[in-house]
């Protein structure tokens, strides 16, 4: 029914991650002016007084970037000597929080010769799965990959409707059965038929699920099994998508999910609605779980590849 077209254009995901810098720093407006507005601009560099100080930790504190972060910027502002004319607080900070953030900047390597590599989407209900999964389809096939989808929110009314739209629109093949059908016969069923269209990359939809319920993370496991019994030696990656207005709380979503299922990798949503934006250094420096992708508005590439230095160079950027 759908065509699975290859394109050739994959020099154009580097440009098209540079185009869209202004929009990172757009997306992040909330978070940075929560954590810098007001204390430094272009004219007036951040004044070290000790009530600034004060100031900035609080602030640290209440965008949820954690004890641990906030303790090593402040400890090396506290070091830092105006007389050093190499060094200002915005390059004190920002090699403080480098080497939080660069330990979980690892892109998704989907290349097996096992295909189809699966990516299965989880996290509680409403955090942007669905979206995602849309906006990753999209740059895979952009990159040359070819893609398939598996509507595993067999829970959700709307949710098989919503990934079907989607993959018309997109001209992306998705496997579907009827609503309340067993998730793991959908994405085991998505699998054969990826494996004999010779499908680069199966992206499965999971229904939304409260961490903190046990009988949810149970069915979780068993979808997670599907997997194994479909080709023991499958390659896959477990996409834990997080909101990030959800601060402290998204911290306790990925200790939980990770403990059920084992995450492989995050997909932070929805930063541009937020001032908590700061989750992401406690996520890391608690977890160590890589950033695959982080969601910065609706748009389709609105999710970008998560890069460390240009999302704390985003953070520090001073205000005009
Ligand atoms: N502003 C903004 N909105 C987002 C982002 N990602 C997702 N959304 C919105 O979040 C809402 C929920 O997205 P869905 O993708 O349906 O979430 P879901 O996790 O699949 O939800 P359930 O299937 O109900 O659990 C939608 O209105 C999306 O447009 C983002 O990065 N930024
Ligand atoms: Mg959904």
């Amino acid at each position: 029914m759908f065509g699975f077209k290859r394109k050739n254009n994959d020099s154009s995901t580097q440009d098209a991650t540079k185009e869209t810098t202004p929009k990172l720093k757009d997306g992040l407006k909330r978070t940075r002016s929560g954590l810098f507005g007001g204390l430094f601009s272009r004219s007036k560099k951040l004044d070290i007084d000790s009530a600034t100080l004060e100031e900035l930790e609080d602030r640290l504190l209440i965008a949820d970037v954690g004890m641990h972060t906030t303790d090593q910027v402040m400890t090396a502002l506290q070091a830092f000597k105006t007389t050093d004319a190499e060094q200002t607080p915005q390059t004190v900070m920002k090699q403080v929080l480098l080497d939080v953030l660069q330990p979980v900047q690892q892109p998704l390597a989907t290349d097996t010769p096992n295909a189809p590599f699966l990516i299965l989407v989880v996290g509680v209900n409403g955090v942007g799965k669905t979206t995602t999964i849309g906006k990753m389809a999209k740059r895979f096939q952009a990159q040359g990959k070819r893609v398939m989808l598996a509507a595993g929110d067999t829970f959700r009314a709307a949710a098989i409707e919503q990934l079907q739209v989607w993959g018309e629109r997109n001209d992306i093949r998705v496997i579907a059965q009827s609503h309340g059908a067993d998730s793991g016969a959908v994405i085991f069923d998505a699998l054969q038929s990826a494996r004999a269209n010779n499908i680069d990359i199966l992206i499965a939809d999971t229904a939304g699920r409260l961490h903190n319920k046990d009988n949810l993370m149970e069915e979780m496991k068993k979808i997670y099994r599907i997997g194994d019994k479909f080709d023991s030696d499958l390659k896959r990656e477990v996409l834990l998508v997080l909101d990030a207005g959800t601060g402290q709380n998204a911290l306790s979503q990925a200790k939980q999910f990770h403990e059920a299922i084992g995450i492989t990798g995050l997909a932070l949503t929805k930063l541009d609605g937020t001032a908590k934006g700061g989750i992401i250094f406690s996520l890391a420096n608690e977890l160590n779980i890589p950033v695959r992708f982080i969601g910065v508005g609706e748009q389709v590439d609105d999710l970008r590849e998560f890069n460390a230095s240009d999302f704390i160079d985003a953070l520090l950027e001073v205000d005009a």
